[in-house]
């Protein structure tokens, strides 16, 4: 094995040729990065909505005190190192004034349609020494010509503009939901695109490569681009995480979340989540922030697992973020350097074989271990081993992030981190077992984290109580009380492990008396299939004693399923 540069400084033995696909230039570059930003920001931030419909009015846009300042400032502190917004989500809403629409900022009071949040940002990264991407959402619910060729056209001209006239594009993002229903300048229908060819992705990237040669590219769906999704939006990606893919064909959830060994293209894995349960700021859920102790949990799950970690700040409708959140943002950029301060392998005298050893004269309690490969020269190691001496013995040591069974100490590349419950001990031993070529290790660590604290629930949610839940068919659900309640929310969990059964169109109705239904609220819940949180249901306060769901579409499946159910 050869260590290129460890925490004992130890240099370049001799020039290796790497093995397999490596990263590009621009991969490597992203790679670095390690934490950056998502800004989500739009009409939906005025709707209390995740996913505009695309008729939402222009006018709703006037902050009254945005400061693009202020979410470089948190997000720097936060320990990002750029910022990815959402120049247009779903509902197409640009927030610079596109040539291309009248549906953007410039027909907002804002500024008297005169305003750029997009140069106002790009503006405020380059002051705060963060870089700047773009999300510029292929779906597109306001545009009439959305599913016809013109729509691709008009895509790619607002790309020009995005990557022409605002400097330096680190990372371009192409969401991939696509298709379905949206208000399409009035059409109010439903169109199906193929995500795969519809958008001519060859052509659109041909054109970021000429504009933008130093970005990377994510594309969920369709032409491979230089980044992949990870599978889930709950913040963690495979404890195996191969930065490789096949370089066509179609992508399973598992290739996705741990990458494939023998792929033949570097593809690595981008971990995206937010900080809150949504993407957008909802205000009733200032108090379901994430704890530290989940944002430490959701680091360990992504850079520590040979990925980045894109951590989501929702801008609040004042146009800042909001305090609980920078709050949050900014102490786990500071656990973070308080975990990783001091590196207790200098401490001892340490060896390289087929792996490396670390001794203590004294005891040294530890339970952290970071180890990271050079994968300029590819990732290469499968497998390894991770013993400390305990009283004399030999005790195996195993990732305790991992749940089911497995010890978790498989591949590497850019970092990995095994956690462990802390343990005194007078040696560890890394041992690598497997690998597809003579390893690379780049740098070593052993640290000891604090503890945290029993975790504060992230959403604060909790079981309701019992109701008296019954179906009246598959796809529709009855609550009865037996007497007549006031009600203004109803609250629905959708299953967390499967598709199955998730609601994602609903009608709500209300009765005192089985016959006559007063209909309370239909809609969509957005974005519930890759972020399977709670969805808040509200309506003016009614007197009823019986509560009727209709699921009017699902996910998959024929049967409406459910995680928790809550009415208040
Ligand atoms: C998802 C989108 O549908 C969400 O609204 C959000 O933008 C997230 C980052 O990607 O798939």
């Amino acid at each position: 094995m050869m260590v290129l540069c460890s925490c004992m400084s130890l240099t370049a033995q001799t020039k290796q040729e790497p093995f397999g696909p490596v990263p590009s230039e621009n991969q490597l570059r992203w790679q670095d990065m390690e934490m950056y930003a998502f800004i989500h920001y739009s009409l939906n931030t005025y709707t209390d909505q995740e996913w505009g419909f695309g008729n939402e009015d222009p006018k709703l846009f006037n902050p009254s005190n945005l400061d693009c300042r202020q979410w470089a400032r948190v997000c720097k502190q936060a320990g990002m190192r750029g910022i990815i917004f959402t120049a247009k989500h779903h509902c197409g809403f640009c927030m610079w004034p596109s040539a291309y629409t009248e549906y953007s900022v410039k027909n907002s009071p804002w500024k008297n349609g005169k305003g750029d949040v997009v140069r106002e940002l790009a503006d405020a990264c380059r002051e705060e020494g963060l870089k700047f991407a773009v999300y510029l959402s292929p779906w597109d619910r306001n545009h009439k010509d959305y599913g016809k060729p013109e729509y691709v056209t008009y895509f790619r001209n607002q790309l020009r503009e995005l990557l022409t006239n605002y400097g330096d594009i680190f990372e371009v993002w192409f969401d991939g939901a696509n298709g379905g229903d949206g208000w399409y300048d009035g059409a109010n229908e439903t169109r199906r695109i193929d995500g795969k060819t519809y958008y001519g992705w060859a052509e659109t990237f041909r054109m970021i490569r000429e504009l933008q040669p130093k970005a990377v590219i994510w594309n969920d769906g369709g032409d491979r681009g230089d980044l992949r999704w990870v599978g889930t939006e709950a913040g963690n990606v495979g404890e195996t995480n191969w930065s490789l893919m096949p370089s066509k064909g179609d992508t399973s959830w598992h290739m996705l979340h741990y990458g494939v060994e023998d792929g033949d293209v570097w593809c690595p894995g981008e971990t995206n989540t937010s900080i809150r349960p949504g993407w957008f700021y909802h205000e009733t859920e200032n108090e379901h922030v994430k704890s530290l102790s989940k944002l430490m949990d959701t680091y360990y799950k992504s850079v520590g697992r040979n990925s980045t970690l894109l951590l989501n700040f929702p801008i609040a409708p004042n146009g800042r973020i909001h305090p609980n959140d920078s709050l949050r943002g900014i102490a786990f950029k500071k656990m973070i350097d308080t975990v990783f301060r001091e590196n207790l392998m200098e401490n001892g005298k340490w060896k390289m074989d087929n792996g490396a050893s670390v001794s203590w004269e004294k005891p040294t309690t530890f339970n952290r271990f970071l180890v990271e490969e050079d994968i300029a020269q590819g990732q290469r190691v499968k497998k390894f081993t991770l013993e400390a001496l305990v009283d004399g013995k030999w005790q195996p040591l195993r990732d305790a992030l991992v749940e089911d069974g497995k010890d978790g100490l498989t591949t590497i590349g850019h970092r990995r981190i095994i956690c462990f419950p802390t343990v005194t001990a007078t040696k560890l031993r890394f041992t690598i077992t497997d690998s597809k070529a003579e390893p690379i290790i780049k740098k070593l660590g052993v640290y000891l984290a604090p503890e945290l604290t029993a975790d504060i629930p992230n959403s604060g949610e909790k079981k309701s109580s019992a109701l008296h839940i019954f179906f009246s068919s598959p796809t529709q659900m009855m609550i009865d009380w037996d007497q007549d309640q006031t009600f203004t929310t109803f609250r629905y969990l959708p299953p967390q492990d499967t598709k199955d059964g998730i609601i994602t169109h609903y009608t709500l109705w209300g009765s005192t008396d089985w016959t006559n239904w007063t209909k309370l609220a239909s809609g969509e819940f957005s974005n519930i299939v890759n972020n399977p949180i709670w969805q808040t249901i509200t309506f003016p306060a009614t007197k009823l004693r019986i509560l009727k769901l209709d699921a009017d579409r699902l996910a998959e499946g024929t049967r409406m399923g459910y995680g928790d159910i809550e009415v208040k």
